[in-house]
């Protein structure tokens, strides 16, 4: 058997291929982004969306021609991936759909701890959650079987410890799941893809159905074990995902069921497991989730007080919980602030907002450290794209002369994920003061660890693309004045510009191009073998009629 040292991420990657997933797809986001970019680099397709609702759209296509596929996105990526998720629960697929949610409990890259376990509950999907990196390679295998066998879209919950640590996983010999990837085809099924109400709610009732019978079969399936200390029985551990190698080494005379399927639960399972014990207490991170079901299941459990419901569990405050210890915790010290690099394409955006005493709608990527010192330019950062919408509402109810201060400013992956409507409402919604945008184009997706979007012209593996233009999307939009400058090496120039901006009652979008400084090397690398791809689709686009562009 193949024994490797793996991260989950790269386990679960592994497992894609060998499950003979035929389409990888995604929008990066910590702690998942190294599934796709691992599934790549072992020969898997894998293709980075706009954002994660195309990402899941367009897996669930694949999954509808009876392929294998995989989408992966962090937690918050599941928000915005949640209309297609709910009602792609009541058409099912036809081949199999794993869909990673990468959770990250304690924030250490994220703007909110949301515990997509709720999604499950929610959607009515069934949920896998793996607790270490082998797991993460066999639990991958049992949801796309899963998937194909209940016809259902499988969630795969992982959280930052089990996506990023590294363990012994051995590969199952021959490859993953028990049946060959079937050669994917298309058949019709009008009733059970086009969710119109009259065939939406049968399609509700099956979903159900579909529920029901995963839930008998998680009363026994090895997803979910009983582990037997050979203590005293005094105390029984129900726990999932990382909070259950935690309380493995916090309390070993413990007995544990250990729940692979966190839904739907095992709830007869968990039934039989706590008259077994004396006191059976639940360990999970983040919201009271398996307790509050047991509990409604009428089970007696204990279960964690609320302090431990924010941040990550670890060995140490399982002990704690254990013991029924609420007294205050010792904060553990904190590390250097991050801050933008020194040569950052983006310090002389925030010095000249803060120059201007502008009101600045912010937004998430490298650039939301302007918040911090020295230039504290930031006003509002609430979740992707959202900067151009706030910046808005603010322009539209400020008096006139606070509201020509009000500034968006928003990344360029940012842009393509979700900014774009934004855009669309300020051409149709424009304030009376007008709106100033500016679109801070550093060629990459930084935050994240640099990957592609559409606006760099480059796929997931750095190869050639067509390229989306954020300035002549801005200005077929319908905006009067766009403009293109290097803010970093014209800083008077754009000060200029900014004021004249301001002052203006048009709409504006300033485009601040330049490269991210740790980029910059491998984005000259990739554009000098883009060149040829490049130079082919100007002069094919040359010789194209008007007219003849849209064939
Ligand atoms: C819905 C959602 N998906 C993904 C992320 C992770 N994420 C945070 S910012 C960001 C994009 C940053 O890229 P860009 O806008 O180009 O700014 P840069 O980091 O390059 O400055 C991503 C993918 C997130 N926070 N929310
Ligand atoms: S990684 Fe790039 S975008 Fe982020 S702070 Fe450094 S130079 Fe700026």
């Amino acid at each position: 058997m193949d024994r490797q040292l793996l991260s989950g991420d790269e386990a679960v990657a592994l497992a894609a291929l060998h499950t003979g997933i035929a389409l990888g797809t995604g929008y990066p986001g910590t702690p998942s982004t190294e599934i796709l970019e691992t599934f790549d680099a072992l020969g898997g397709r894998a293709q980075w969306a706009p954002n994660e609702k195309v990402a899941l759209e367009v897996a669930l296509g694949a999954a509808f021609a009876n392929a294998r596929a995989l989408v992966t996105m962090k937690h918050v990526g599941l928000n915005v991936a949640a209309d297609p998720l709910f009602t792609a629960a009541y058409t099912g697929v036809g081949g199999a759909l794993v869909v990673v949610t990468a959770d990250d409990p304690g924030m250490s890259s994220s703007q909110n701890e949301q515990d997509n376990r709720r999604y499950a509950i929610a959607a009515g999907l069934p949920m896998i959650e793996p607790s270490d990196s082998q797991e993460a390679y066999d639990f991958f295998v049992a949801a796309v079987e899963m998937s194909e066998r209940w016809h259902i879209p499988v969630l795969f919950r992982m959280t930052t410890r089990v996506c990023h640590s590294k363990s012994i996983v051995a590969a199952r010999a021959g490859g993953g799941a028990s049946a060959p990837a079937p050669r994917p085809h298309f058949e019709h099924d009008i009733n059970g893809r086009v969710m119109i109400p009259a065939n939406a709610r049968p399609a509700h009732r099956r979903l159900r159905a579909k529920l029901a019978e995963i839930g008998e079969w998680g009363e026994t399936c090895p997803l979910n074990r009983v582990e037997r200390s050979g203590g005293d029985g005094s105390i029984g551990i129900v726990a999932s995902g990382i909070s259950y190698m935690h309380a493995v080494e916090a309390a070993p005379d413990a007995s544990f069921l250990k729940i692979g399927l966190v839904n739907p639960l095992p709830i007869e399972k968990v039934r039989t497991f706590a008259a077994s014990v004396r006191r059976t207490f639940v360990v999970e991170e983040g919201d009271p989730v398996i307790a509050d079901s047991l509990r409604a299941a009428g089970i007696a459990v204990d279960s964690k007080p609320e302090m431990y419901r924010f941040g990550e569990l670890d060995v140490a405050r399982v002990r704690r919980i254990l013991a029924g210890d609420t007294s205050p915790e010792v904060a553990s010290a904190r590390g250097k602030p991050p801050e933008l690099c020194p040569a950052c394409p983006y310090h002389t955006v925030y010095a000249t907002l803060q120059k201007h005493d502008c009101i600045v709608a912010g937004d998430i990527g490298c650039y939301s450290l302007g918040v911090l010192p020295p230039y504290k330019a930031m006003d509002t950062c609430v979740a992707m794209g959202a900067s151009i919408g706030v910046g808005l509402g603010l322009r539209h109810v400020l008096p006139d002369e606070e509201a020509r201060r009000v500034v968006s400013i928003i990344g360029d992956s940012t842009f393509v994920h979700s900014g774009i409507s934004g855009l669309v409402e300020m051409a149709y919604n424009p304030p009376r003061t007008g709106h100033v945008v500016i679109v801070l184009d550093n060629g990459t997706t930084a935050m994240t660890g640099q990957q592609e979007h559409p606006g760099t012209g480059r796929r997931l593996d750095h190869g050639p693309t067509n390229q989306l233009s954020i300035e002549g999307l801005a200005t077929a939009i319908g905006i009067p004045s766009v403009t293109v400058i290097d803010a970093y090496a014209e800083p008077e120039e754009f000060d200029r510009l900014l004021q004249q901006r301001l002052a203006a009652t048009e709409l504006s979008v300033i485009v601040a191009r330049r490269p991210c400084i740790l980029a910059a090397a491998d984005i000259r690398k990739w554009e000098g073998q883009a060149a040829e791809f490049r130079a082919r689709a100007a002069e094919q686009s040359a010789v194209c009629e008007p007219g003849e562009e849209n064939r």
